[in-house]
């Protein structure tokens, strides 16, 4: 049987992450509704949100600011060529072009956006820039590129060996048919699909944290949907949609295909409902159902996944299809947690 304990000792240690107890301590535990967690903590979407939420961990559990906290923690799969849905080593749209989402909100409602960028690393780092040093909230394209680089961010190839292959694979075909959840190794695992050179590969990483005085910031990144039509946008760096957070009542995140999620607000929806005393897996369903009831025949053959946290720290997901993971740390745990229960 497989071992889901074993799995994430090992891709911690593949991530080279040994020396940080936070990676070597996870456990992986069926999704259940949570009670209110000590702060400081950080939740984040997908496996790779494990790596993540170690680096969030070292800002947050020595005095940091949450914000802090999550710029750095995203950095780990912004920079992992591995990692072909997020940042470097993303994969590209349909002409060959890696265009990377981006965005980041703090607790006093402040928000940085930076749409479709080429050429730099760390996208969220750029959309924090947008929101500290500019009066706008959103940069696209080559005139994101131009603030970045007078920025003194550094103009790099993001388009690795191994993306390009792979979109040179899908070029024989030039099919678009995501396919759902292949970040989430461990479904994988029990539900193998047929990843033909890994074509299809789309995932966010979606990030809040608590940090110690009880504040709350977020960020989301994406080298958005692979093989997209250039100059297509998702939901992920779009405040509202792929991210929000108020301050007074927690935040949400999402994950999957954006179009459904900016049609519907989603982010914003779930913290406004939170705000109207739903409980963060409560408030992430309601979200999900909607996109469900408009457009039911879309939402059977798509994945799209609400992550929230409240002011109290109580944390939930919900997800059209099964499979959804997502890594909770604080200092009692490091945690991955699946969501087996969805709408299909
Ligand atoms: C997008 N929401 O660009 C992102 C991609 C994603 O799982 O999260 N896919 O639509």
């Amino acid at each position: 049987m497989f071992n889901r304990r074993k799995f994430i000792k090992a891709s911690a240690l593949s991530a080279g992450l040994l020396a940080i107890d936070k990676n070597s301590i996870a456990n992986v535990i069926p999704h259940e509704e949570t009670k209110a967690e000590n702060f400081p903590i950080v939740i984040s979407t997908w496996d790779f949100g494990i790596a993540a939420n170690a680096d969030a961990w070292k800002v947050l559990s020595t005095g940091g600011r949450a914000l802090d906290a999550v710029e750095q923690g995203v950095w780990v799969p912004e920079a992992d060529e591995n990692n072909q849905s997020v940042g470097y080593g993303g994969l590209p749209d349909r002409d060959g072009h890696v265009t990377l989402d981006a965005c980041i909100m703090d607790e006093l409602g402040n928000c940085g956006a930076v749409l479709a960028l080429e050429h730099i690393k760390h996208p969220i780092s750029v959309a924090r820039k947008v929101m500290e040093k500019t009066p706008h909230v959103m940069l696209a394209g080559d005139g994101a590129l131009q603030f970045a680089l007078e920025q003194g961010f550094k103009k790099e190839n993001l388009l690795t060996p191994a993306s390009e292959k792979a979109w040179k694979e899908w070029l024989k075909t030039a099919k678009y048919a995501p396919v759902m959840n292949i970040e989430n190794k461990l479904y994988q695992k029990a539900a193998p699909q047929k990843l033909p050179g890994n074509q299809y590969n789309h995932d966010t990483i979606g990030m809040l944290a608590i940090d110690a005085k009880g504040n709350i910031s977020g960020a989301c990144t994406t080298s958005g949907m692979a093989y997209k039509l250039h100059g297509r946008i998702g939901d992920s760096p779009i405040i509202g949609a792929g991210l929000y957070v108020d301050n007074e009542v927690g935040g949400a995140t999402s994950t999957g295909v954006g179009e459904e999620v900016v049609r519907n607000v989603g982010s914003f929806l779930v913290v406004e409902l939170m705000r109207q005393g739903y409980t963060p897996e409560a408030a992430c369903k309601e979200a999900v159902m909607r996109i469900i009831k408009k457009k039911p025949e879309t939402a059977k053959n798509i994945q799209v996944g609400f992550l929230a946290i409240n002011k109290k720290g109580e944390y939930g997901a919900y997800a059209i299809q099964k499979g959804f993971s997502y890594a909770v740390c604080n200092a009692e745990k490091q945690d991955l947690l699946i969501k087996g229960k969805s709408y299909y």
